[in-house]
């Protein structure tokens, strides 16, 4: 090419997809829509009133105005994109089929964290993105990528499609521009996110593990949103994150499908590790939709550590 035009001083989402991630045309499409998704998502924090919806979802959770209303918003974008065979989410009892012949399969969260919306804390969706049209009976592992949007003070976008897991932010002019790429999470922790803490109470392990990191002095950065607290571990490139069982939620209150399961695939590609305190996460098989998992996810000695106190 003669003569190229100077390239903008930070890459946009299209071309990184295209040119760092070497992602499939097909693959970097759906992650565009999703991507257009989270724009209106982002839009309809900012001005639709909080509040309940006045109905529950198979969780028997309540359900948030703004849950509903995000879960409409990203149906619609992956029925466009004409990409999805199937999706799986949080918001719906059965799995949804769009069209048999499409590529990719998508699991997601569509507003992680949506009770704390009325005290203005980030809150997030999370993406799982499978290859075919089966998602029950497979394991995390299979995604060909996974990637989740951080509504906060920035609305921030963080993607990992097989080579290296990317940040981006959304900009004045409403495109996902690149903040940093290759991320990269190292193996001690100075930071713990410890969620579910009632289980201490039931969960000698988890008590000890607690203690143990209150006794080293650790630094406490907890949200009660993982998709907040999961990429604070990504920005700072250390931290463990937990939510394990006890007797109100025996599995911890995380969902493998949509919540785990992406956050694993992210996280292992940035050099940490997410276990279930015995096995991977990615290693997992997905058997319902509803299946709950103890996560223990971050730097890798650490988790190790972790699951070793745990396990008692
Ligand atoms: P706890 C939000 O509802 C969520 O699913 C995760 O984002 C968060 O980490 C967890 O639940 C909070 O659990 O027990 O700390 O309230």
């Amino acid at each position: 090419m003669k003569n190229p035009p100077t390239p903008p001083q930070r890459a946009s989402l299209n071309e990184h997809l295209y040119s760092q991630a070497k992602a499939s045309d097909e693959l970097r499409h759906l992650i565009l829509h999703i991507a257009q998704a989270a724009k209106y998502i982002q839009y309809a924090i900012r001005t639709t009133e909080a509040g309940l919806a006045g109905s529950k979802n198979q969780f028997g959770e309540e359900q948030e105005k703004l849950d509903v209303l995000s879960d409409v918003i990203i149906q619609q974008h992956l029925m466009e994109s004409r990409l999805v065979a199937t999706f799986i989410t949080e918001e719906r009892k059965e799995s949804v089929e769009l069209s048999a012949s499409a590529p990719f399969s998508v699991v997601f969260d569509p507003l992680d964290g949506s009770s704390l919306v009325d005290a203005n804390f980030s809150i997030g969706s999370i993406f799982g993105i499978y290859p075919g049209s089966a998602i029950l009976g497979r394991k995390p592992k299979e995604q060909v990528a996974a990637l989740y949007v951080l509504y906060g003070p920035r609305t921030i976008l963080v993607y990992g499609a097989g080579n290296g897991v990317h940040m981006f932010l959304l900009n004045d002019v409403g495109e996902f521009v690149l903040l940093r790429e290759y991320l990269g999470i190292g193996d001690s922790a100075k930071n713990y996110s410890p969620g579910n803490l009632r289980a201490v109470n039931e969960n000698p392990g988890y008590k000890k593990a607690v203690a143990d990191w209150l006794d080293r002095e650790l630094t406490l950065r907890y949200s009660g949103c993982m998709v907040a607290d999961i990429h604070h571990i990504l920005c700072k490139g250390q931290g463990i994150f937990t939510n394990v069982g006890g007797s109100k939620y025996p599995e911890g209150k995380l969902r493998l499908i949509f919540e785990c399961g992406p956050f694993a695939y992210l996280v292992e590609q940035a050099g940490g590790v997410a276990s279930d305190g015995k096995s991977a996460i990615l290693d997992k098989t997905m058997d319902t939709i509803d299946q709950r998992s103890p996560l223990v996810i971050g730097s890798s000695e650490e988790v190790e550590n972790a699951c070793a106190v745990l396990a008692g």
